[in-house]
Formats: structure tokens, sequence, C-alpha cells
């Protein structure tokens, strides 16, 4: 959303300066706000009620929050390098960010989506997107650890997901930029009618697997955000495209020419069935699925060629555009299905559709026209209402399960409440400042949880101390449960915030794994004991498989290894017990600390450059006697021979 955000920025200066005004804390005192930090206060020890996973947008990663309190739990690793637990440096961990294109140690990640069963939030995974080296991926949410990511070949711009149908049968991907497929060398003011936009489908199978099916190859416009259907329109994806135009070159002015684009609604069951069948031709396509393994605590990267495309034009009945005004963004859809809402982010309107009109426009061929042979229903058959004037630059609609919508408004910076049939407007307030997404737990559902919505906004400004010219940006929590929206709280996110994903906590607390069992530790270097541990030299190579325990290493004293070699240190946690990680770094490292978990192996490399003794420690401080946890390694010069010793205590 950040070009999105600078183009609309620059459009609209003055209105967006007058929204940004210093009209903040305007009801903040008094009883008031008692009654407000009370709404919010967990006290110490208590649980907050449900868990927020926040998008970490260009960190790549997903942060953990509760709310009501605003406090961060945790942040996941998912598409970055993570220094702080040794993700994507652990040897076991940097086959997680192997791609067609190498070793890529960052991502730029926008949304996260639960897991669903009948419709309903079931806590299994979280799984969000990677927008530049299209990727998804699955997170466990029992380890709260990333356990698979499967690259998109052929796509760009993986910005269409990752939303999963109602029974978590497929995540579909759309390709926010329009490129050749298969990518080839070609002028690129010819891309009219050239470059395509393959729609990913990604099956989930019950142990959460992941598998590209199929990619529906659909004319070259830019495709944005989609949702699912559900409950009656379940067996339906909608995406939202712009860029009807087909420009290449000054896109603010050239991708705003057309008064309307479209939104694709896609029968993707339809689709499924063909393929299995045997329909749609296998193409080109280089991409890498990376797999953890909870067992071995080893990430694996497979290279796969190939996909199944399919023509849209080949599967009759499965693929129409609905025009929509104005450079479209969201595309959001309500719980009980019927309600499609797109976002024309310069429209003044907001359009809502009819998924039964849909229908009765397709049975009665109701087409006003032709893109590249895809049909095109009329605006007038399709749409249910329209809610006027209802703010400037919507972006983004959640529900709250009780008939109402709530749409974030990007350039008035603010949320407003409208009445889903009615279209009438019920509420708005203000947000500091611009608003992108906004986030009610299980929104995204056939049943939301109500009674909280969470906006996420792009700029902080004076809503915290100053911290220099970047501030983190900035969440609000709101109470929804009464007719009028209540802003209760300000609180930081890390990163960018695009969407965020929430639910009740007690739906996966009580599933939260404490510890890794020792006993089912299947890493083919893990020392289950302190007389397991050894150093075997194998060449060059040496390898020491090291207990970690509170407090001490074993083995810690090391001889008889030599400048050249290549040493893996394979640590492993003995500890049985909740909460107590040991860490381990050594001097001339050329990769970050590691933190295993109790019960975890896990290994860094370490290539020693200069004759010495070198110590190592553990990072994280687990004993009051954690600063002794320590250990040495003496390195002898290259051809020197000094004899393999390691001890404990000699
Ligand atoms: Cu609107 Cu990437 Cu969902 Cu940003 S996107 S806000
Ligand atoms: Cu182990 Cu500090």
């Amino acid at each position: 959303m950040n070009t999105i955000g600078k183009y609309l920025l620059s459009i609209t200066a003055l209105i967006f300066i007058t929204s940004c005004g210093n009209n903040n804390n305007s009801n903040n005192s008094g009883a008031m706000s008692s009654s407000k930090a009370e709404k919010v206060y967990v006290a110490p020890g208590e649980h907050d009620e449900y868990y927020a996973f926040m998008s970490g947008g260009y960190s790549g990663n997903l942060t953990v929050y509760g709310l009501p309190s605003g406090r961060m739990l945790k942040e996941i690793p998912v598409f970055s390098q993570f220094p702080t637990s040794g993700y994507g440096y652990s040897e076991e961990t940097k086959p997680m960010l192997n791609t067609s294109f190498g070793f890529v140690p960052w991502g730029d990640s926008h949304h996260p989506d639960i897991s669903q069963t009948n419709g309903e939030l079931d806590g299994r995974w979280i799984f969000i997107n990677e927008n530049n080296t299209p990727r998804i991926a699955r997170i466990s949410l029992e380890t709260f650890e990333t356990e698979e990511i499967i690259e998109l070949p052929n796509s760009a711009g993986n910005h269409a997901s990752s939303f999963v149908t109602e029974n978590t049968e497929y995540i579909v991907a759309g390709t926010r930029f329009a490129v050749p497929n298969p990518q080839r060398d070609m002028p690129i003011n010819e891309m009219k009618g050239q470059f395509k936009g393959p729609l990913s489908f990604v099956s989930i199978a019950d142990n959460g697997r992941l598998n590209l099916e199929f990619q529906l190859n659909m004319p070259g416009f830019n495709y944005d955000l989609a949702h699912p259907g559900r409950n009656k329109s379940h067996g339906w994806f909608f995406f939202t495209s712009y860029n009807t135009e087909e420009a290449n070159t000054l896109m603010e002015v050239n991708a705003s020419q057309n008064d309307k684009d479209y939104i694709a609604a896609v029968n993707w069951q339809k689709i499924a069935e063909y393929v299995k069948n045997g329909g749609g031709e296998k193409v080109a396509g280089t991409y890498a699925h990376n797999v953890y393994d909870e067992k071995t605590h080893t990430a694996t990267s497979t290279m796969k060629e190939g996909v199944i495309s399919v023509n849209p034009k080949d599967v009759e009945g499965a693929v129409f555009y609905i025009p929509i005004p104005k450079s479209p963004h969201g595309c959001d859809v309500d719980p009980s299905g019927e309600y499609i809402i797109g976002s024309g982010k310069l429209s003044t309107d907001l359009s809502v559709y009819s998924f039964e009109k849909m229908l009765t426009a397709i049975a009665n061929k109701d087409f006003v026209d032709d893109s590249y042979g895809i049909p095109v229903l009329s605006y007038e058959n399709t749409i249910a209402g329209v809610v006027k004037q209802p703010g400037l630059g919507p972006l983004h609609t959640e529900f709250d399960g009780q008939g109402n919508a709530y749409t974030t408004f990007f350039i008035s910076s603010e949320v407003v409440k409208w009445k889903l049939g009615t279209w009438e407007i019920l509420d708005r307030q203000p947000t500091f400042y611009s608003v992108g997404h906004l986030m009610i737990p299980g929104g995204n559902s056939r049943k939301p949880f109500g009674k909280y919505m969470v906006a996420l906004n792009k700029i902080t400004k004076d809503r915290y101390l100053p911290t220099g010219p970047e501030l983190e940006h900035s969440a609000q929590l709101y109470d929804i449960s009464g007719d009028k929206m209540e802003l209760l709280s300000d609180f930081p996110t890390h990163g960018e915030p695009h969407y965020a994903a929430g639910i009740r906590a007690d739906i996966i607390k009580d599933k939260s794994k404490k510890y890794y069992e020792l006993s089912e530790n299947e890493h083919p270097y893990v020392a289950k004991s302190e007389s397991e541990s050894t150093v075997t030299r194998n060449g060059n190579e040496v390898h020491i498989s090291m207990t970690m325990i509170r407090s001490h290493f074993s083995p810690d004293n090391i001889e008889g290894v030599k400048v050249g070699d290549k040493v893996y240190l394979h640590l492993t946690n003995l500890e049985q017990d909740f909460d107590v990680p040991h860490g381990f770094s050594i001097i001339g490292a050329n990769t970050s600390e590691i933190l295993v978990m109790p019960g975890q192996t896990k290994t860094i490399v370490w290539e020693p450059k200069r004759e010495g003794v070198w110590p190592f420690y553990c990072t994280d401080f687990c004993s009051a006697l954690h600063q002794e946890m320590q250990g040495y390694i003496r390195v002898s010069a290259a051809n020197a021979n000094t004899p393999l010793k390691f001890t404990l205590d000699e």
C-alpha cells in the first residue's frame, strides 16, 4: 500500500492535511478516559481475550499482539532472517528462505489469514503472503513457527493473498504486476495483450501441506486483492483488478483512465474439477517448496518444475468480470456470502455487489461485453446497493456478524460503519492517521467476533514520543459492541502491518506447545544426554554435537580444531521445561547467534580464521549462573597435529 499511499497523498495533499489535524485526544479526559482504560486494562498475570496477528510488511515477519491490551507478545520470523532466534541463519532454517532466485533473506508480507473449518476460524495455522518474491507461508499455531513456504512461479507481486476458503481447501494468490508468462525478453511497451495475470491456487492438505494445484492464466491486468466466497458463495473467489488500461508507465495517471476496472469472479470449484479431469496444460515454472520438519527440527528445500496452467476461456461458466468504478483496492465478502464489496479508491461511492444477482445474470447470459474472451457482466445487473458518499479513498471492509460493515477511508482518515442491505451510514470515527486495513477478529469468516476493531494506521505523527524521522506505525483499538464505535487505545506496531488476523485466545492457547520432547528428537546430530556429546572430524569438516542445560555446555573445552576447518556446532537443549531456551554464539562466526528451544537441536557453522583460543557463550539469560555458561575452542595452525580432544570438567 506504500505506492498507493504516496499517490493518494500527492493528489490529495490538502484534504489529507485537514484530516490529519490536531483533533486527537479530543475526548480523552476525566471519567470517560478512566472507563476506557478499564476496557483495555489486563491486570498483571492475566491474559488477553484475543490474539491479533499483524503482518510485518517490509519486515517480512508476523507479530503477535494481545487484545485488548495491545501488548506485543512475539515476533514470528517468516520471510526474513531473524538474528533474535537464528531463523534463516541456522543450518536447519536456511532452506526456508531458498527460492528459485537463490537464497532471499527478506520478504514483504501483507495479509495473514487463519485456517477455517465450516467458515469458522479453527486456529490450526495462519498463512501469510510474500509480495516481492511471490511466496505463501504456513505458520503453526501450536509452535508459532513457520513450517512451510511455497514459491509461486510465473507470478509477480503476490499481493492478493493469502486468503483461505472456508474449509481451508485453497489459498489463492493473484499477481499484482502483469508480466510475460512465460517470462521472456520483449519490449515493455508491447505489453498490451501480451502480458498475463496468472492467479495461483494452492491447496492445503489435512496435515497442512501446501501444493500448487494450478494457475488461471488471466488477461494482463493487475490483480490486487481477493476474498473467497463463503456460505452461499462458497466455491467462488473474487479478485479486484486495476490497470485494465494495460498501461506500463506513469501508472498513477495512465492506469486511472478507464471509468471502471473489474472484479474477477472465479468459480474455483469448477476449475479444480476441470483440472482433476485432466484439464489445463503443463507449462514451465520453477519454484521452491520448503518444509520444516518438527521431528528433525530441520527444513528441506525442494526445487519443483512445471505447473498446470488453465486458460479461463476453456472452462465454461467459471470466470466473469464485473465492472467496478475507479481503481479498486479492497475486495471483501460479508459473512452471509451474499455481498461483495469493492472499494474504488477514486470513487465517491462504495459499490456492493449481490452474489444472487450475479448468478442470475450469468444464468441469463446477461453480458455487456467481453474482455479477452471473458464475459463481462453489467454493473446494473449485479449491484446490490451503493453506500453514498461514505468518505474518501475507501480501502478495506470488515464485518461484525450483526449485519454491519466497517470500511476504512485512507484519505479522509476514518472508519465508517454502515448497514448491509440498507446501505445507510451508522457511524464514523476518525483514525490517527490514514488507515489502511482494519481488523475485526474473525471478520473474514462466517462468524466474526464483533467486539473489537483494530485500525491499522499508516502514519503516526504526534501519537507517541518522537523517535527521529522514523516512527513505528500505529494501531488503534475500538470497542464496537455498542451502536457507536469507541476509540479505546493506541499502540505501536512493528514494520508496516497492512492487514491482521484476530482470533479468540481460548481457541488456540491451550494447544500452544511448551517444549519439544527430547525423546522424539530425530535430528541426525542430536545428543540426548551429556554422555552422547561428541566431536568428530571428517576431512576439514568438524561436527560437534554439544548439549546445553542450566548452566553449562557439554563439552565446554575443545582442542584439535584447525584454521581452514568448517566447524558445525550442533546444539541440543536438554531442558524439558517450558520457556528455558539456551543460546549459542562464538567469536568470529559469520552468522547470528542461535536460540535453541527445550528439546530442540540447531546448528551454526563457524570457520575459524585465526589460531588462538576462542570463547563461546550462552546468549539467553537462563539462570543465576547464566554468565558462567561458556567454553573455549582451541584453534591450531592448518598444518598442526594437535589431537582432537573434548571435555567437560576434564
Ligand atoms: Cu491495502 Cu497490501 Cu492489503 Cu496495504 S494492502 S493497506
Ligand atoms: Cu543458557 Cu544462558
